[in-house]
């Protein structure tokens, strides 16, 4: 709760008679104290917006109109206890919660020292880890899937309350504690040596959004998921009648966005005037209670006014006449509440005017103390973009692969697929740490427990089978089936990861991962450097993706993974053999990044590749390639498919010229390993980067551009791509094959190169 004290000299009404009257639960003291957060929240704004004329600050977004409703939150709620979920009106529920505005004005001028950022958001773009105030986006109602995945989170822990314990680095594999290559102690090795884990067993989650964001799809994934898991967030829609122009009328069919949700099952429903900072208290403490309890989660809708525009940028008397302006002016809580503390006696003029005069000096002070801050220095811009604590590229990632017991028959241990091992290294890493859930699109082996328990079905585990067996073993709390929805896979897991839980999610086909392209792009990447490392979201998001699967045409064959190497905070990886992927996976998993684990289904069970499982410590570094094949005359570059084709071609070539290609397996994308094209190109001088995405602006584009800036002078010939038309993918074999890089391609490629 509120941090700031009212002072006792403030001139209480002598109205001795109602000394002992509440209000909704509200004592005097509490109101005035509501009071004095709603009226320091419009002075706030009043003097960014001062600021800002004056080109001290950069932008300006208001909470105006919404004080109260967002005081009330703030009474109601509990600060650094329930977790915050806020959107960019919410000022006054920052204030309650225990923000100072210093904080604030910071934020405006992007000091150093701006707690929420460090310069890097916009202001109002809320971010405190004390008070359990997650950093908060642009984007309208990206917030909400997220609200989901850290009510889950705090229900997991509440559970489960030994997998919030903090494992000693050393005590369960001695082999990692020291650098492999000369003994050195080395940083630690899991992520959650650096989460320090808090929950309570009746948290809520309050998220907050405009009436306009209830138009946005991920709202309504949210509503579902929250619904379905009857889970402890408060939905506050902010009703101010307009989103920047649009009216309400035009966004929200009927006008009426209770309406429209009331058939959602397990919640409780507030319609309130958030102009009304007791009725709006009231309504919150219900609801509070209601999720408290855990009967479900509760949505609150309030009806508050928008007196100051959209923001600065917006001049609302364009499309809102002046009638309707003073309509709404009316009912501006500030004034009321004002009124209201004066009519009950609870303060006098005398006390108001104190009250605001003591606000207006605390502002005054914290406004020439932000003026004075510091900027941040230019040479911080790539801090915090990935994990200050784990690297995945270092050395402590590189274990060998555990021998295995030769087969009772003296045999060799049989291969296996990558199917197989990545099942495997699920399995032993979901043994070995209880923060690792797995959710998204079938990957349980049978939703109705029952069947599986009376031995009715066998399971299914994935539409390739990745995740078979493991809710079988592991429970269905630890891996569930998520409805059909990207989106919330993807937000409800970097929501969860905030609070420290490893979601290690499945996305069924690179091809549908676009309806969750806001959350990876906007959210998941951003959160730990928007957050100058408040925040982190360390998800892995497995995914199927690429072609060659005759027939699999336009929508089950997209790559597309220069996509997500152009985003800074994202690790890409993308295995082409049985054994890399194990390794990477658990790197993926143990570290301390988000990371999209790119798995191609033509190679889920090809005979190139396979392996006997290497153990349950078996890890790779990302970043680091692996040379396929050496050889002194050509460098191939590529990764997942192509490498076996790539590979024939190769041979091919070396069984009828001579030449002898040296071909690299990336493995990883991001990082990529630009020492290993260096040394292999100083050596070849000649180069061919092939892929299986279509050809222009494709991740090999990058690479070729790389070496013709960096090693002009090294090579004897133009560096040469071969990858995918530039069109999609087609379902009749003889047109994929046409569009696809195939083997013959890779050679004919190689041996004019060779020749040039
Ligand atoms: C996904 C997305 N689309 C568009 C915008 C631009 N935008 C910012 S606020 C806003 C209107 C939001 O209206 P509402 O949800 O009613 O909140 P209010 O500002 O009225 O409180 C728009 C369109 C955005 N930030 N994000
Ligand atoms: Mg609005």
């Amino acid at each position: 709760m509120a941090t700031t004290k009212t002072d006792p000299k403030l001139g209480l009404a002598a109205n001795g008679g109602r000394k002992s009257k509440s209000y909704e639960g509200l004592t005097r003291e509490r109101l005035i104290e509501a009071y004095r957060f709603m009226y320091m929240s419009r002075r706030i704004d009043d003097r960014e917006i001062l600021l800002k004329r004056q080109q001290k600050i950069y932008f300006q977004m208001s909470g105006a109109g919404h004080e109260a409703i967002g005081v009330a939150a703030g009474l109601a709620l509990k600060s650094g206890y329930d977790w915050f979920y806020p959107y960019y009106r919410d000022r006054a529920l920052c204030l309650a919660l225990g923000v100072k505005p210093l904080d604030m004005f910071l934020q405006g001028v992007g000091a150093a020292n701006d707690p929420s950022s460090g310069g890097r958001q916009m202001p109002s773009h809320w971010s405190y880890p004390q008070l359990n105030i997650v950093t908060q986006s642009s984007p309208t109602g990206s917030q909400i899937l997220q609200a989901v995945g850290c009510a889950e989170g705090g229900r997991y822990f509440a559970r489960r309350p030994k997998a919030a314990e903090i494992p000693a680095s050393s005590s369960e594999s001695p082999l990692l504690a020291k650098d492999a290559r000369n003994g050195a102690p080395v940083i630690p090795f899991d992520y959650r040596q650096f989460k320090n884990v808090k929950f309570q067993n009746d948290e809520v989650t309050y998220v907050s959004l405009g009436d306009g964001t209830s138009s946005e799809g991920e709202f309504w994934e949210a509503l579902n998921a929250v619904a379905l898991g009857k889970l402890p967030v408060i939905f506050c829609v902010q009703d101010n009648g307009y989103a920047i122009s649009v009216p309400v009328e035009v966004q929200t069919a009927g006008g009426s966005i209770s309406r429209l949700v009331s058939g959602f099952p397990n919640f409780h429903f507030e319609e309130v005037d958030g102009t009304d900072p007791v009725a709006s208290y009231a309504a919150f403490a219900r609801a509070a209670q209601y999720c408290r309890q855990g009967h479900g989660p509760a949505f609150v809708h309030a009806h508050v006014i928008r007196p100051y525009s959209h923001s600065l940028s917006d001049d609302e008397r364009l499309y809102r006449p002046d009638v309707e302006r003073e309509r709404d002016a009316a009912r501006d809580p500030v004034t009321r509440t004002q009124m209201f503390l004066l009519r009950e006696g609870i303060l006098d003029e005398k006390g108001i005017t104190q009250l605001e005069k003591q606000v207006d000096e605390e502002l005054q002070i914290a406004v020439d103390q932000a003026l004075e801050a510091l900027p941040p220095a230019p040479e911080t811009i790539m801090k915090y973009l990935y994990s200050p604590d784990v690297d995945p590229t270092a050395t402590v990632f590189s274990t060998p692969a555990a021998e295995s017991p030769a087969a009772a028959d003296g045999k060799k241990p049989a291969a296996k697929t990558m199917a197989d091992l990545i099942n495997a290294t699920l399995r032993d890493e979901m043994k070995r740490d209880e923060r690792i859930l797995i959710f998204g699109e079938d990957v349980a082996d049978c939703s109705r427990e029952e069947y599986l328990k009376r031995k009715l079905v066998k399971g299914k585990g994935g539409v390739f089978k990745l995740t078979f067996g493991l809710q079988n073993e592991f429970g269905p709390d630890r891996v569930f089936n998520s409805p059909l929805a990207e989106a919330a896979i993807v937000g409800r897991a970097t929501g969860m990861a905030t609070r420290g839980l490893k979601p290690v999610v499945e996305i069924q086909f690179f091809d549908y991962i676009w309806p969750a392209m806001m959350q990876i792009r906007d959210e998941l990447t951003v959160i730990r450097w928007r957050s100058n490392n408040g925040f982190s979201c360390p998800v892995v998001i497995r995914v199927a993706i690429g072609g060659y699967l005759t027939g699999g045409a336009i929508y089950h064959s997209q790559c597309g993974e220069s996509i997500f190497t152009h985003m800074p905070g994202l690790r890409v990886v993308f295995p082409s053999n049985a054994l890399d992927a194990a390794g990477l996976l658990r790197t993926a998993i143990r570290c301390d990044d988000p990371v999209l684990f790119l798995e191609h289904k033509r190679l889920y069970r090809e005979t190139y590749g396979r392996a006997p499982y290497p153990g349950p410590d078996y890890m790779i570094p990302f970043g680091k390639a692996k040379i396929v094949h050496p050889g002194t005359d050509l460098t191939v570059i590529t990764y997942g498919a192509v490498v076996p084709r790539a590979l024939q071609a190769a041979q091919k070539l070396e069984r009828e010229s001579g030449v002898k290609v040296e071909l690299i397996d990336l493995r990883c994308l991001n990082p990529f390993d630009w020492d290993a094209i260096v040394t292999s190109v100083e050596k070849t001088n000649r180069v061919l980067v092939a892929y299986e995405d279509s050809l222009s602006w494709g991740y090999g584009a990058e690479i070729a551009a790389r070496i013709a800036d960096q090693m002009f002078d090294k090579l004897d010939a133009p560096v040469r791509r071969v990858a995918a038309a530039d069109t999609f993918v087609a379902y009749q074999p003889i047109l994929e094959d046409a569009i696809l890089p195939q083997a013959n391609d890779l050679f004919r490629a190689m041996k004019e190169l060779a020749e040039y």
